[in-house]
């Protein structure tokens, strides 16, 4: 059995109950089957897949809190520090009622891969609560964030672990566990991202996930000859991730027709309001139904069905597993160009190797969400050197990351044999630099 093979055994019988998990590493590995097999002595003498596959920790803790009724709320914690070889962890803190240890494991374990492929010293890491802010007051929040802090400061820092938003974290619950980790452990540090600008945010951190995915996919289409003027892109989600990219996308000439949430999904062949949509999600933190009422051009559909939409380029900016193998089926008859991920793991390994195969461009979010967790880290930058810069130049910069992150993946997959193949260029790209730390380091 080859050493992928035998990892690949162990690590579906160590976590069974893992789904999400086993999907993450196993398109990983995978894709490493050339890299390992030139190696394969040395990498299994080192146990370098078995490190890699195991976090460094997971840390696993109880959240109670005080709802506006007086009645005290139990959630879980978790923060997952997977692997700190190029640089301190690294990565979001999702709140969902979705939230399991194994998400959890497998959005940190991508998030070492995504880390590694921006050029900046970040370790991976991710962490979380099955706490659900939807319909939650204010107060209710706060209370919430301060109770995650005051566990979680324990174990994160400037230059040890350094969360940020994700799912259901954004600015506003940022802020409290900011405040939170200031009022305990008395430092102003940057220990974490995506912070208002009052106190230590960058410029274009908001923006930063959506823009870099619209800058990588305009490298994409252009290294294919051709540009992002009146090319029809379906949008899922509606959150931060798909805000931006809805945006960037229309300064781009493109047109976005689609956008939606957990509950439905808006068809507005019109193309999408950005600035309704903001209103809509972002002030009033509002269904979609609402998007409809006040725009006549949209259609409101309850359910899923975005990809049934005929375009030019998909974006999916939800959640994991959210393209499925039948959504891939309609947008290849549909004649889709490009799907570039906006969230992580959206598209299922069924589903991406349909897209493969039928000649669409496609470019996994490791790569193509990469531009948030790079802009992180420029935060950590000035939060470290004491300056701001601004938006242009933070946003250059980000422009300039996406682009490297094209070619760096584009060459990493001719090299190996495998042109075209982004997800394998990605995950190469990726481990290599890993891969590299880890085995100068010795055996940590
Ligand atoms: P938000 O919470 O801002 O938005 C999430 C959006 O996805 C909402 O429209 C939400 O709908 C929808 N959604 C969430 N869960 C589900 C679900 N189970 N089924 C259907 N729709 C769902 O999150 P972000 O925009 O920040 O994150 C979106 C994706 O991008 C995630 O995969 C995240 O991990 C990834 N990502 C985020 C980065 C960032 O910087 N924020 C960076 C890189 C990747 P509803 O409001 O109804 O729940
Ligand atoms: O998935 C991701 O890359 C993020 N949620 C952003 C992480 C970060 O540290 O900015």
């Amino acid at each position: 059995m080859s050493y992928v093979d035998e990892v690949l055994a162990r690590v579906k019988a160590k976590n069974a109950s893992e789904p999400e998990f086993l999907q993450a590493v196993e398109e990983v590995l995978e894709s490493l089957r050339p890299v390992i097999e030139a190696h394969e002595e040395q990498y299994k003498k080192e146990a370098l897949l078995e490190r890699l596959t195991e976090p460094d920790r997971q840390i696993k803790f109880r959240v109670p809190w005080v709802d506006d009724n007086g009645q005290v709320q139990v959630n879980t914690g978790y923060r997952v520090q997977f692997n700190n070889a190029i640089g301190p962890y690294k990565g979001g803190l999702r709140l969902h009622p979705s939230v399991n240890i194994g998400i959890i494991k497998f959005l940190g374990f991508e998030q070492v891969f995504k880390n590694s492929l921006t050029g900046l010293p970040i370790g991976g890491g991710k962490g979380g609560s099955d706490f659900d802010p939807k319909g939650k007051s204010d107060r209710e929040i706060m209370a919430f964030c301060q109770s995650f802090i005051t566990e979680l400061y324990k174990y994160i820092g400037a230059d040890v672990d350094v969360p940020a938003g994700d799912i259901g974290t954004g600015a506003r619950e940022i802020g409290y566990m900011y405040g939170q980790y200031k009022r305990i452990t008395g430092l102003y540090e940057g220990v974490l991202t995506g912070k208002g600008l009052t106190y230590g945010g960058s410029l274009a951190r908001t923006e930063a996930t959506g823009y870099g995915l619209l800058y990588l996919t305009r490298e994409l289409m252009k290294c294919h000859g051709m540009d992002m003027k009146d090319k029809i892109c379906c949008v899922s989600g509606s959150g931060n991730v798909a805000i931006y990219a809805v945006e960037k996308a229309q300064q781009m000439g493109a047109k976005v027709v689609t956008v939606s949430d957990s509950t439905g999904w808006i068809y507005d062949p019109e193309g999408i309001d950005v600035a309704l949509l903001k209103e809509v999600k972002e002030v009033k933190r509002a269904r979609l139904t609402e998007y409809a009422a006040a725009r006549p051009s949209a259609q409101y559909h309850e359910g899923r069905g975005v990809w049934q939409i005929k375009c030019d380029i998909a974006l999916p900016c939800a959640t994991q597993n959210e393209l499925l193998i039948d959504d891939a089926k309609a947008l290849v008859a549909n004649g889709v160009t490009a799907v570039c991920e906006g969230a992580n793991m959206p598209t299922t390994l069924e589903a991406t190797k349909y897209l493969q195969d039928n000649g669409v461009l496609f470019v996994c979010g490791k790569a193509s969400n990469a531009g948030g967790v790079a802009t992180s880290a420029l935060e950590m930058t000035q939060n470290s050197e004491r300056l701001s810069w601004t938006f242009d130049e933070v946003n250059e910069k980000l422009e300039q990351i996406m682009i490297n992150i094209y070619h760096n993946i584009d060459d990493a997959a001719k090299r190996y044999g495998m042109e075209g193949n982004y997800v394998a260029g990605a995950n190469i790209a990726g481990f290599e630099k890993v891969a590299n730390a880890m085995l100068a380091q010795g055996v940590c």
